[in-house]
């Protein structure tokens, strides 16, 4: 646990100097900064993630980010497999993150027609869309358990969401 609160200060107080985001919940594959916009997964090698899956639940669960830029269009998606190539399953739809800070979904719940079963991994890849058009990636890695304990103590409590979906500003 203290070692998890420490990466956890580590990421945010990097991503306030270099803007962009990281995730936090589960744990992201790896320091993206230099290279974020780098499709799929920011430039973070998927090597790392043999050392780096985090557990999650079966049937979903959440997810923890910390947004850099005032707003920014954000999409959420899984890939099933060890070593996921294409990350096509929407597991949020796609809004409008607003205001920075720590950006939470407590229970992201997965589709039930996905066939998903306990031990299968699977790579999340969060996207977001800046001012100018630039798109930003990362992914975190998982490994879906039945058993799979929720976030680190503390991490929800910091939350500050302001979505605004996409269909109601056009
Ligand atoms: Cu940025």
């Amino acid at each position: 646990m203290q070692f998890l609160s420490v990466t956890l200060l580590t990421a945010v107080s990097a991503s306030t100097v270099s803007a962009h985001f990281a995730v936090i919940y589960p744990y992201w594959r790896g320091n993206s900064y230099p290279t974020q916009w780098t499709y799929p997964c920011g430039g973070v090698n998927q090597s790392i993630s043999d050392t780096n899956r985090t557990a999650w639940p079966v049937d979903g669960g959440a997810l923890v980010f910390t947004p850099t830029h005032d707003h920014a269009q954000t999409f959420v998606n899984l890939g099933m497999g060890n070593n996921v190539t294409r990350l096509n399953i929407t597991i949020v739809p796609t809004f409008n993150q607003t205001g920075n800070g720590t950006f939470c979904f407590p229970k992201i719940t997965l589709p039930k027609d996905l066939g998903i079963k306990a031990g299968d991994n699977a790579s999340i890849q969060v996207i977001q869309l800046t001012v100018n058009g630039d798109a930003l990636y990362n992914c975190a890695d998982i490994t879906l358990k039945a058993d799979a304990v929720g976030p680190p103590e503390g991490i929800l409590s910091g939350c500050i969401n302001t979505v605004r979906r996409m269909s109601k500003e056009n």
